[in-house]
């Protein structure tokens, strides 16, 4: 904790001067105008958030700490040397330091996060007591809010004695709790409803993800390892403007602790618009697939499936993107991934043939920004092959993975004493009144 702790005191002591400046300097300067669409359009493209871990280009995808995830994926260190795949723990230190950690610093910090993970009897009582069909994000959210009694940025700030220079550092000790709590607390619910509560005990010689995936049990080889570790290092970050990573934001710039405060996230995520996308996207898959018999489908059949959703007035879960104007990368990634590993997979080869014949129908609409895949659309495809296909859990393991960054933006947000977040709100006669009729 100390090194990294030492790490982010001085990323953030070499940033202040550069944070005052624009403050002091260039406050007044313009990034840019609002227009009416952009207030009753869901705020789409106000600059009006920082978030220092990532930013995404709407062509390119998105860059942790100015790296793209190719990059990260071949530079961050590997749980072995077979392993392909960049550690997620690991692009959690390079999101709250700018820096690639050594294979010593991971494992540090897999130690610590070891030292971390065990739930307090009350979260477990309370995971075991919940009936199994109420669905894994609300018990996930629910498990969250039960550690919350254990943050020490709300205790420290309740004693009154903590100084607002000092937040930083409660958030992240909790962070780093709440990072190695959320993987037990994910496997203990995926037992619970899936295995009649057998739960499979850690294994502290593993990493992070490595760990998480032994404790769900579905496989116990080292490619659903890597798979989930992969699953884990695309999904943790996505810059600040998503619906998990803003709620975590706007709750926590209230001064709520990590806990209320990416609960708030993991309840945002649980949307079929957002996080929730991947579960609704291997249904449709599994749907199509068993509605055809279990044959290939042309390409005018997945069409007429995909009007036929259109025409039902549900949208086309893994495709389109607020931001994003192609492919996703993480997508491409996990195809890259998923062709390397099981080419031959059915719900594989669906999902590539949508890939055809999906884009054409969205763009026909004549409204879809961005007719093609985002990660959703294969992620669930990839954890089935591993027999991960419990998909209403699908959400949960986004969740483990998006803590990485709600957390570190977390950690940032206090050491720059971002203010409570409050934007400005107008009704439609405001609007009425305010823009030129003539
Ligand atoms: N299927 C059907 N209609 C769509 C789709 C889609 N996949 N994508 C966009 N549209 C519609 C959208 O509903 C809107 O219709 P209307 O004007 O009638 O309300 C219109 O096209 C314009 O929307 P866009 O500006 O292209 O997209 P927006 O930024 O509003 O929304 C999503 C972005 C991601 C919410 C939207 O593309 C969508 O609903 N996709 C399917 C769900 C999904 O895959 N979500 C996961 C996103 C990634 N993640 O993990 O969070
Ligand atoms: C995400 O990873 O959060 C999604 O792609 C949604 C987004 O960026 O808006």
């Amino acid at each position: 904790v100390a090194t990294l702790q030492g790490k982010i005191k001085a990323l953030a002591e070499k940033k202040a001067p550069i944070f005052q400046r624009l403050k002091k300097e260039h406050g007044d300067d313009s990034l840019g105008e609002v227009t009416v669409n952009m207030c009753i359009g869901g705020a789409r493209g106000i600059k009006c958030l920082v978030s220092e871990t990532s930013l995404l280009d709407p062509m390119e995808g998105i860059r942790y700490r100015g790296r793209t995830l190719e990059e990260c994926n071949q530079q961050l260190p590997k749980a072995s040397a077979t392993s392909k795949v960049g550690l997620p723990e690991a692009s959690f230190w390079l999101l709250l330091t700018d820096e690639i950690p050594t294979d010593a610093e991971v494992k540090a910090l897999n130690e610590e996060l070891h030292k971390r993970a065990t739930l307090p009897e009350s979260t477990t009582k309370l995971i075991d007591s919940l009936p199994k069909d109420m669905h894994p994000m609300t018990q996930l959210s629910m498990g969250l809010l039960s550690l919350q009694p254990t943050s020490s940025f709300q205790k420290n700030y309740r004693s009154g004695t903590m100084k607002k220079t000092d937040y930083w550092v409660h958030v992240l000790d909790d962070s780093l709790s709440l990072v190695a709590q959320i993987s037990p607390l994910a496997a203990r619910i995926f037992r619970n409803v899936y295995f009649d509560g057998k739960h499979i005990p850690a294994d502290p010689s593993l990493d992070w993800a490595g760990n998480y995936a032994h404790m769900l049990g579905v496989n116990n080889s080292e490619a659903f390892k890597d798979i989930t570790r992969l699953y884990l290092m695309l999904h943790a970050d996505h810059e600040g403007g998503n619906v998990s990573a803003h709620t975590t934001h706007l709750v926590g710039s209230a001064l709520s602790d990590p806990y209320l405060s990416y609960s708030a996230g993991v309840n945002g995520l649980a949307g079929p618009l957002h996080g929730l996308a991947n579960q609704e996207c291997l249904r449709w898959l599994k749907n199509t697939h068993a509605t055809l018999g279990g044959k290939e489908p042309t390409i005018d059949e997945l069409t007429k499936f995909a009007k036929d959703t259109l025409a039902s007035g549900k949208v086309i879960p893994g495709f389109g993107h607020g931001v994003l104007r192609k492919t996703d990368p993480r997508y491409m990634i996990q195809r890259d991934f998923a062709e390397a590993n099981f080419p031959d997979d059915p719900l594989f080869k669906l999902a590539n043939a949508c890939y055809k014949a999906i884009p054409p129908v969205l763009e026909a609409t004549g409204k879809v920004k961005n007719p093609w895949p985002n990660v959703d659309a294969l992620s669930g495809t990839c954890m089935q092959y591993y027999n991960l296909d419990q998909e209403d859990y699908y959400t949960v393991v986004f969740a483990v993975s998006r803590s990485l960054g709600c957390m570190s933006n977390m950690v940032w947000s206090r050491l720059m004493g971002l203010p409570i977040e409050r934007p400005k709100s107008v009704t439609v006669d405001w609007l009425v009144n305010h823009v030129d009729w003539s």
